[in-house]
């Protein structure tokens, strides 16, 4: 299979990741979106003390950053945001929605920045100019009357700064609700539900220092050069001082294989690149927690052999008995699990996982990172802890230089979960808003994103609030949440840009335009700043410097609480003071949340600062007071795989892409230029089904017992790609029409996403 085809779109790749690639396709996309000048200005400032934060990704920025972090797709964030483009009420009169519907994705979103607040009108079929304050007049008069306030859904896209956010569940914890669908729901749930169990805390245990001093870091699932482009300085740097860093991902993928670093001129020149992983595993879509008790299994006979010879044995014994409880009864299912099972789950042999379990019972200090390719399964949660047990084997959990390292999504998704967006609120928030307020919030738990779209779907939503997001469109079956949310009474949508999500229209539907993470935010004490937590728990402020993109934007503190007002009529919150400082909302967030003591002094500190984390000092915040070895039993993260499917498909992002955002059709790592309706498969795969680069297939998912259902994706242009057997690939968010809504994680909630079963037709 060497054909390559040019006017298809589909080449191998030569180059590295980064490099002068990324800072032509910088300049291009750029180009296209906005001045020159502004861009510099907003470039320079992005990711700097006095600046932004890059709404790109949740990596964290050093501390000694030299100018300013150059990153590829941070810099088309920024464009897409910064953007001369404006969607206006004269392009909303002239289209409606019915029209609108038929357009491209990429399209909807290129009109540009929206610019006035707009209501549909069904008349005429199109989105028409509202006053701000008739607006909210109307949707407070519908929210009053609703009887239930757990028909109301509030959804959060992780780009909302903490301020914005603490708002939102301030809003509708005191309307009466915990109903809150978010995009953690399709991301990092998993870690969140599954480490407090494991290690006493849902969140990642290493600060971006430690990278600085471990000998190895385990890539597992993630796709750094795409999606936290930033985090390749640091792979490059591990890799410079002698360390190793081993991939597991069943596709080949560009940025962790080569790197050449936009910001290294000498390497620029010389067109030399750090090579990066040293090793690289092609685990089987779903074969992960195969794969991890292999390496668990195999270091218990690297253990035995060890002390059998009088040497000193791999497993850190000490710190097990000290620290954590469950490790026989792990010990009993790895045991018993079988080898042959391990192989053909995981893809990988015996030998291979033998050496993955040699690099680190030889480390000292072992970072493990992982992303969607472990937590966007049946058994995420699960997967999740596996990890930390392998973590907890050697002790590499509250050590310098050790750690594990959920990579996260949305620039704030963590901090909108630290600052109370949960459908599971615990008592401590609970109380800590009683305290703060006044007000007894309720305690029944809420909705997340697979229970709101069943709500709506059923009818017995009747409002549902967007702060952001595309949640149809990131969801499986979008059909099913299209359907609800034509259903609704009143649907609000607070966003920078128009989406699909916009078009699928309720009785009563509002799209409001909001200021974004790069533009000034003025209210009446001044110009604002907001504040978001990064992957490692770093909090720290960002300010807008650009004009906002039209002078009727609001920010969305300031718009989340005049819809307050308007719902709650005898509200207890002050939320005109809150809005007018955000020193305010920040003190009142202090005061929910005590570990953001000091927060307004401790965000004038250069880099912000870290919120505590007990774990990372090996204090363990579980029911026993010590860290848990949790067993998986059985190793099909997917318990449709063991029927023996041959195919199993994943979806993944193209370098191209925020999300649901589309900046372009291209995948320049992986060969794919001006188009996205590919199938990847491994070479053997394609010839053992007669199938050759550009050929035409029907994707069809597979029922639990291997029949064919309605779910199918048609014409999919065939590209070969190095990956592991049995394993295929599309991109998200297409490919969600693939996924089923009743196939998630028991635990988490979270739809599997990248384990659908699937079968190829030919087309004619
Ligand atoms: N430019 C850009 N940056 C982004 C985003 C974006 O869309 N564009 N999205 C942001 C968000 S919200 C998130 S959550 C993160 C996502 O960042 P990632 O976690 O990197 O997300 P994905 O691209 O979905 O998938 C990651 C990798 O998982 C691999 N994979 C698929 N299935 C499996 C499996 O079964 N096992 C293993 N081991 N690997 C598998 C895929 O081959 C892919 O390389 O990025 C954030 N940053
Ligand atoms: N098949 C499949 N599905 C997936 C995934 C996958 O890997 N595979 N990944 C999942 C993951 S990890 C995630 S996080 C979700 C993402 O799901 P979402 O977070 O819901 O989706 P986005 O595409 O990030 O949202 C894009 C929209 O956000 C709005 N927006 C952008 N910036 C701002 C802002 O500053 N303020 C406001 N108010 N609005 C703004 C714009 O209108 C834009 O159209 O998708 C999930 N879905
Ligand atoms: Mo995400």
């Amino acid at each position: 299979m060497k054909e390559k085809n040019g006017a298809i779109g589909i080449a191998p790749y030569g180059g590295s990741a980064g490099g002068w690639g990324a800072l032509k396709a910088v300049a291009d996309a750029i180009r296209g979106q906005m001045a020159v000048k502004q861009d510099v200005i907003a470039l320079f400032r992005m990711n700097q003390p006095q600046g932004f934060d890059c709404p790109g990704c949740a990596w964290p920025d050093p501390l000694h950053t030299s100018s300013f972090e150059f990153c590829e797709n941070g810099a088309k964030a920024v464009s897409w945001e910064a953007t001369g483009k404006r969607a206006t009420p004269d392009f909303f009169a002239a289209h409606p929605v019915k029209e609108l519907w038929e357009r491209h994705d990429f399209d909807l979103e290129n009109e540009g920045r929206l610019t006035h607040p707009m209501k549909y009108d069904r008349d005429t079929d199109t989105y028409q100019v509202i006053e701000w304050d008739t607006a909210f007049q109307e949707i407070g008069a519908l929210m009053q009357g609703y009887d239930d306030p757990d028909s109301v859904e509030f959804y959060t896209s992780g780009r909302a700064s903490n301020e914005a956010a603490f708002l939102y569940q301030l809003f509708a914890r005191e309307y009466g609700t915990n109903n809150f669908p978010d995009c953690s729901n399709m991301c990092h749930e998993p870690t969140s539900v599954g480490l407090p169990v494991s290690i006493g805390v849902g969140k990642g245990t290493v600060e971006l220092e430690d990278f600085d001093h471990c000998d190895l870091v385990l890539c597992v699932g993630h796709n750094p050069g795409t999606n936290h482009p930033r985090m390749l300085g640091t792979l490059r740097e591990v890799a410079k001082r002698g360390g190793t860093i081993v991939a597991f991902n069943p596709l080949q993928e560009r940025g962790l294989e080569r790197f050449t670093s936009p910001q290294s001129p000498l390497e620029m020149l010389t067109l030399s690149s750090t090579r990066l992983s040293s090793t690289y595993y092609k685990v089987r879509v779903g074969g992960d927690a195969a794969m991890v008790k292999g390496i668990m299994k195999s270091l218990l006979s690297l253990h035995n052999e060890a002390l059998s010879k009088g040497e000193k044995g791999v497993i850190d014994e000490a710190f097990i008995a000290e620290h954590t409880q469950g490790f026989e009864e792990l010990k009993a299912d790895l045991e018993a699990t079988d080898w042959a099972d391990i192989e053909r789950v995981s893809g990988l042999s015996h030998k291979d996982i033998l050496h993955i379990a040699r690099l680190y019972a030889k480390a000292e200090r072992t970072i493990l990172c992982y992303g969607m390719g472990i937590t966007q399964h049946q058994y995420g949660t699960k997967n999740v802890q596996q990890l930390a047990n392998l973590m907890l084997m050697r002790g590499n959990i509250g050590k310098k230089g050790a750690g594990i390292c959920p990579l996260r999504g949305h620039s704030n998704v963590q901090g909108d979960r630290t600052v109370g967006i949960t459908e599971i609120p615990n008592q401590a928030l609970l109380d800590g808003i009683e305290r703060t307020f006044g007000f007894t919030p309720p305690t029944k738990h809420g909705h997340g994103a697979v229970a709101t779209i069943r709500a709506m779907h059923e009818g017995k939503a009747k409002a549902l609030f967007c702060l952001g997001g595309n949640l149809p469109v990131a969801m499986p079956e979008p059909e099913t949440c299209f359907e609800g949310m034509r259903k609704l009474d009143l649907a609000v949508h607070m966003a920078t840009k128009l989406n699909r999500s916009h078009l699928a229209v309720a009785k009563h539907t509002y799209l409001f335009p909001v200021i974004g993470r790069t533009e000034r935010d003025t209210q009446l004490s001044g110009d604002q700043s907001v504040t978001v937590e990064d992957s490692m728990s770093m909090v720290h402020a960002s300010r807008g410097s650009l004009e906002p993109a039209s002078p009727h934007l609001k920010s969305e503190p300031a718009l989340v609480a005049a819809l307050a007002k308007a719902s709650l009529p005898n509200t207890v919150v002050p939320w005109d003071k809150l809005v007018s400082d955000y020193h305010f909302i920040r003190d009142a967030i202090e005061s929910v949340f005590p570990a953001f003591k000091d927060f307004n002094k401790r965000i004038m500190n250069h880099g912000g600062f870290r919120l505590y984390n007990a774990a990372s000092e090996r204090k363990w915040n579980t029911p026993s007071g010590k860290a848990n070895f949790i067993v998986m039993h059985g190793i099909n993260e997917d318990p449709r795989s063991a029927q023996g499917h041959d195919l199993v498909l994943t979806t993944l992002r193209s370098h191209d892409q925020y999300n649901t955002t589309l900046y372009g059709m291209n995948d320049r790592y992986r060969g794919v230029t001006g188009r996205r309706d590919v199938l990847f498969i491994n070479a053997d795969e394609a010839e053992s089904r007669r199938l050759r680069v550009g050929d035409k297939v029907n994707v069809v998912a597979l029922a639990p017992d291997g029949t064919p259902t309605a779910r199918r994706m048609d014409n999919l242009t065939v590209v070969v790609h190095d990956m592991a057997p049995g394993s295929v690939a599309t991109y998200y968010p297409e490919g969600n029409v693939l996924v089923p809504l009743n196939s998630y994680d028991d635990e988490s909630g979270i739809p599997a996403y990248k384990n659908v079963p699937i079968a190829l037709e030919h087309c004619a």
